[in-house]
């Protein structure tokens, strides 16, 4: 595991720190297969920037790019398009990371800091503390 992280591009301290929590959240979750694991450790390499940051960085000073990044919480219609309205919307969860992490993904964590907290790690010091790493 150590050497695979390595060979795609994780540092030699972030590939000795992870592996073995990586391993037992493939195990706990039953990643078990080439294009699971291939698929999960790609995600956690994005979201985590190689394993190097454990939060994400929600802190955004366009609206309309809000807007369009964060569509489940700011299509306000639900059309599929970024109207003006929405964008305006937005202008109230720019430079609020907070704010704007239990906007855009309520949907998905429920509301208030524990979205927040989940969210801004990616989702990544859940997993591994689900297998008790972190
Ligand atoms: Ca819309």
């Amino acid at each position: 595991m150590i050497d695979r992280l390595i060979a795609a591009g994780v540092n030699p301290t972030q590939a000795r720190a992870f592996a073995e929590p990586l391993k037992a959240a493939m195990a706990l979750y039953d990643i078990s297969t080439d294009e699971r694991r291939a698929a999960f450790l790609a995600h956690c390499m994005i979201e985590s920037q190689g394993f190097t940051k454990m939060e994400e960085n929600m802190f955004y000073t366009d609206p309309a790019r809000v807007a369009r990044i964060f569509k489940t919480g700011f299509d306000l219609d639900r059309d599929g398009v970024v109207d003006p309205e929405e964008i305006e919307f937005a202008k109230g969860y720019v430079r609020n990371p907070k704010a704007l992490a239990n906007r855009a993904y309520a949907a998905y964590f429920g509301e208030c800091d524990r979205s927040f907290r989940r969210i801004v790690t990616g989702g990544l010091s859940d997993v591994l503390s689900a297998v008790s790493v972190t």
